[in-house]
């Protein structure tokens, strides 16, 4: 399977990103109320701040999650929940929204679809709508629009953190997920493109920013505002969705009620929950969301840190409590699920031995981009012990997983092989 020939392919990414982070260095781009040095400082902040632990916003409610969060299903994480991947296994390609990890900055909001309105403003429209007079869509509207269904994974960013320190002994920052900050859902929406071209988007557009309606993230004291990043219009008008429904129901409230947009192969943050407003702009835009954060920095990276991240990486995982137990001298079958932002996931190898010998699983997806591929591997233990289970995936672009990720000061992207400890009883 051939990755589509887009405008938004690899390298018009790259380059318009590059000349996105030129400008913004230069301090010729607007940073959407937040100063450059402020970024800067906010930066030294992070770079600098205790390992593996977020900071929660002061005024986050006792419960940023309103549906159940049952202890053999999710890892508590502060405002977040991290699926268990031993509770994956048997559910099918899509994710049940009840099993579904959730990542937030502050709490759920409940909000009322009647009351809802998606107002799109900005320099990239014609005539121009100031902020106070936006083009306004209500829920109903949204749903008269011609509608469209498309599997795809959230995958957070930092999703696989923990094992830059656990594996590769690397001191970073932020949520200490393992591998569950992932999910796949078959959402049901309007384009994006098809509402920017109803609100008169205009020839000299290049950024749109969705900006969710959850309370102001606060970060070392100071509001960095609502959850906002900018998209640029190549992607925006590809195959961005405004999505209202998640595997045939209504948004669930953590997921994004009543509107959420789905970035499909993009890091989760793109994906933005609650969406209230989009700026559509003829200016490069920038929010905390693609500058301070969501960037690679660190010692193998530039200065001002690498391009604002889009695609995510390639990852696999088993469908397995770490730690679990294998009976000795019997027949097992080993299942796990490989995917990749760059594009479908069409081979796995599997090391039952610590990573000495490897064997090609079975595949039980068509490999599709955007979504995972799930795989089987027969496994016979004779030796009982402590052993590692392994797997790599390469996609369609041509990646595999290497056996050390690049770090970076804020763990994102990381892509390396895992290693599953298991023991044979
Ligand atoms: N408005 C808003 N959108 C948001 C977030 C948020 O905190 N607020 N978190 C983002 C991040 S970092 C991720 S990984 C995904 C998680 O989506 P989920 O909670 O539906 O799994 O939502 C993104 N969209
Ligand atoms: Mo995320």
């Amino acid at each position: 399977m051939l990755p589509s020939r887009t405008p938004t392919g690899h390298h018009d990414e790259a380059d318009y990103d590059q000349r996105r982070l030129r400008q913004w260095l230069a301090g010729e781009a607007r940073a959407d109320g937040v100063t450059r040095r402020r970024l800067l400082s906010l930066l030294a902040a992070t770079a600098a701040g205790t390992a593996l632990g977020t900071a929660r916003p002061a005024h986050a409610a006792d419960t940023p999650i309103v549906k159940p969060l049952p202890p053999e299903w999710f890892i508590p994480r502060g405002t977040n929940a991290e699926t268990r991947w031993e509770a994956l296994r048997g559910t099918g390609h899509h994710t049940p929204n009840e099993l579904f990890f959730v990542r937030n900055h502050t709490t759920t909001p409940v909000l009322d679809a009647d009351e809802w309105r998606l107002r799109l403003w900005g320099s990239g429209l014609r005539g121009t709508p100031g902020e106070d007079r936006p083009v306004e869509f209500g829920y109903d509207d949204l749903r008269a629009l011609p509608a469209v269904t498309r599997t795809a994974f959230v995958e957070c960013a930092g999703n696989g953190r923990s094992f830059y320190t656990s594996q590769q002994g690397q001191t970073v920052t932020g949520t200490a997920w393992t591998l569950g900050a992932i999910g796949v859902a078959r959402w049901r929406g309007v384009r994006l493109g098809d509402v920017l071209r109803k609100a008169g988007l205009s020839r000299n557009a290049v950024d749109v920013q969705p900006r969710g309606l959850d309370a102001e993230f606060v970060s070392g004291g100071e509001s960095l505002g609502r959850v906002r990043r900018p998209l640029p219009l190549a992607k925006a008008l590809d195959d961005v969705l405004l999505a209202y429904e998640m595997n045939g129901e209504p948004l669930p409230y953590d997921h994004g009620y009543p509107v959420r947009v789905l970035v499909p192969s993009w890091i989760g943050i793109a994906s933005i929950k609650w969406v209230g407003d989009i700026e559509v702009s003829a200016q490069p835009l920038f929010s905390p969301w693609n500058t301070a954060f969501y960037r690679l920095f660190g010692s193998a990276y530039p200065e001002g840190g690498s391009a604002p991240l889009t695609r995510q990486t390639v990852k696999s995982a088993f469908e397995l409590a770490s730690g679990a137990t294998f009976a000795a001298g019997e027949r097992h079958v080993l299942h796990g699920r490989s995917w990749s932002g760059a594009g479908a996931v069409a081979r796995v190898d599997v090391s039952t031995d610590g990573g000495v010998n490897w064997r090609p699983a079975r595949l039980h997806d068509r490999p599709r981009a955007a979504t995972w591929t799930r795989w089987s591997l027969g496994w016979r233990p004779d030796v009982p012990g402590a052993t590692h289970l392994l797997a790599r995936a390469t996609d369609t672009a041509g990646r595999t997983q290497p056996d050390v990720a690049v770090p970076n000061t804020q763990g994102y992207l990381f892509d390396a092989v895992v290693r599953h400890p298991v023991s044979v009883v």
